[in-house]
């Protein structure tokens, strides 16, 4: 491992020394409660900026701001004009995209020089794309009946109203449109409610909302706590849909506040995926691919291979290369353009994640790469933990059952297809899992066994806007991106007509 110091970056002059406002009906207002909050860099421990904390009040707000933007100029914008607005947005993420992963890297840590910017267009302008060109396309069908006489029956497709997107920390640009995109494609207006970690990007984006044309109320952001803003808006009346990504645990509070009014969701949730190394792989590819299937945003991704399960004949191999690997990652402040692996996002997320690595070898794991936090020079200030290889570790071990959600890849041996199938199945979670062999039969029979949401064979992490994403079993309800994330955010209704 090695370790960078801090550079000289100037950062966008939309962190500013004034505190920041939420974003509601358009206008930018502060917190009915009048409270702020610090937003604080993860590389240095340094407060950026101060936002504004949001409480149910402010809920109330925004949703009214929202629910009045959908009945009013909201419903009556063309699917052509929604169209072009999102495509718009696209346009400004990807003019804006220098700044925006700037800030990125400051709220939450994200290495800024790991974010491709002007070669080609960037993932979350594809994203806003992707979904302005089904703006024009939703439709439902004329459906044959078997009524006697003549009875003509169809199905109209119609926005559900307002959502409340509820986000994490973890991909504040991604978080974003990700929601933005399919809410505003189907004609649905949104309170956005990014993480207390991590807000100065979702209040970017809402100003570029404004800035490209959408109308006041469409996209309102609300920055502030889980517990108050976030509850407020999953229980609230006048919401229609919670679109929520995170926790578990947070993901089945919401299932309960939904409740009161039977509000639409999607959850897309934890997870412990996964990756499965035969002996027959192309090692030179596994290796780093399942390391950084792992390591990659310092394992703070919902669908990371953390649970790596290789054939015994190549198991040391794995171990030792992994290893390496992990070692040669530079280790830095998310602004320096050479830092692969920048901080955890906080100080409790170190402390969660320092917990496992204790837990590790007090279970009784070997650590071969990493292991404790970064103590020297700069980074000491910051929320640093080097990418971590766990081996001999056993299925029962906590470091392989639950999501550790920081740089830690916990390495099993395995002995059989049918063996490590039952395995990689043995978990509450179901979000993603990797394949890594040259045998295609092998790969498919087990793809085929998978008890989850997303499969990557000979590769890690792979997105595009139009693949569907989303968990199995405790993993979450619904799929984001492609055709079938549009239905999360659509009514039918059947319209029966007798001609005679
Ligand atoms: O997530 P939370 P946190 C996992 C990961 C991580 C752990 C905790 O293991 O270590 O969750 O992270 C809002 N009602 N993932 O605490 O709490 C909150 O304000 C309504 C996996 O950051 O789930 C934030 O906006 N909203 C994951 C959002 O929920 C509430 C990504 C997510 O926060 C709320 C992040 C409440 N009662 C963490 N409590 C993934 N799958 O990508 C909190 N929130």
């Amino acid at each position: 491992m090695s370790t960078t110091s801090l550079p000289d970056t100037p950062l966008p002059g939309f962190l500013g020394p004034a505190p920041k406002k939420l974003l509601i009906g358009g206008e930018w207002v502060e917190a009915a409660g009048g409270r702020t909050f610090p937003s604080i860099n993860p590389s240095t421990g340094e407060t950026i900026a101060a936002l504004a904390e949001a409480d149910a009040v402010d809920a109330d707000r925004a949703v009214a701001a929202a629910r009045a933007a959908f009945e009013g100029p909201w419903r009556a914008t063309s699917p052509r004009e929604r169209q072009r607005l999102l495509w718009a947005l696209a346009d400004a993420v990807q003019e804006h995209y220098d700044e925006l992963r700037l800030l990125e890297a400051v709220d939450m840590g994200f290495p800024a020089g790991r974010r491709r910017t002007t070669t080609r267009p960037t993932f979350e302008a594809e994203v806003l794309r992707y979904f302005a060109g089904w703006a024009t396309k939703i439709q439902g069908a004329t459906i044959p009946n078997s009524m006697p006489g003549s009875v003509l029956s169809y199905t109209l497709k119609e926005p559900l109203g307002v959502v409340a997107a509820i986000v994490p920390w973890n991909r504040p640009i991604s978080n974003a449109v990700w929601k933005i995109g399919p809410a505003l494609a189907a004609g649905c207006t949104l309170v956005l409610k990014p993480a207390e970690e991590a807000g100065l990007v979702a209040l970017r984006i809402g100003e570029l909302a404004l800035e490209v044309g959408i109308p006041p109320g469409v996209v309102n952001v609300l920055t502030g706590f889980g517990e108050t803003v976030g509850a407020a808006l999953a229980a609230h009346p006048d919401v229609d849909k919670v679109a929520f990504t995170g926790s578990t645990a947070v993901g089945q509070h919401i299932i309960r506040a939904a409740a009161g009014n039977l509000k639409r969701l999607t959850l897309e949730l934890g997870g412990k995926s996964p990756d499965v190394v035969f002996a027959d792989a192309d090692l030179a590819k596994a290796i780093p691919g399942a390391a950084m299937g792992v390591f990659s945003n310092s394992g703070q991704i919902c669908c990371a291979g953390t649970r790596i399960y290789v054939e015994r004949p190549v198991y040391e191999e794995f171990v030792e290369g992994a290893s390496d690997f992990a070692r040669s990652l530079r280790v830095g402040n998310s602004l320096d353009p050479e830092t692969r692996i920048g901080p955890l996002v906080s100080a409790e997320q170190l402390e969660r994640v320092t917990g496992y690595l204790d837990l590790g070898l007090r279970e009784g794991a070997r650590v071969t790469a990493g292991g404790a936090r970064v103590t020297d020079g700069d980074l000491a200030r910051g929320y640093f933990v080097p990418p971590t290889v766990f081996a001999d570790v056993t299925d029962d071990m906590r470091i392989a059952r639950e999501e550790i959600f920081g740089p830690v890849a916990a390495v099993l041996p395995f002995d059989s297809l049918e063996e490590v199938a039952g395995r990689a199945n043995d978990t509450e979670y179901g979000l993603a899992g990797g394949i890594w062999t040259r045998d295609v039969g092998k790969a498919h029979r087990l793809a085929a066994r998978m008890q989850v949401g997303t499969v990557w064979v000979n590769t890690m992490l792979l997105m595009d806007p139009a693949v569907p994403f989303g968990g199995y079993k405790m993993s979450g309800w619904g799929r984001e991106m492609g055709e079938e994330s549009l239905e999360g955010y659509l009514n039918t209704k059947s319209v029966w007509i007798d001609t005679d």
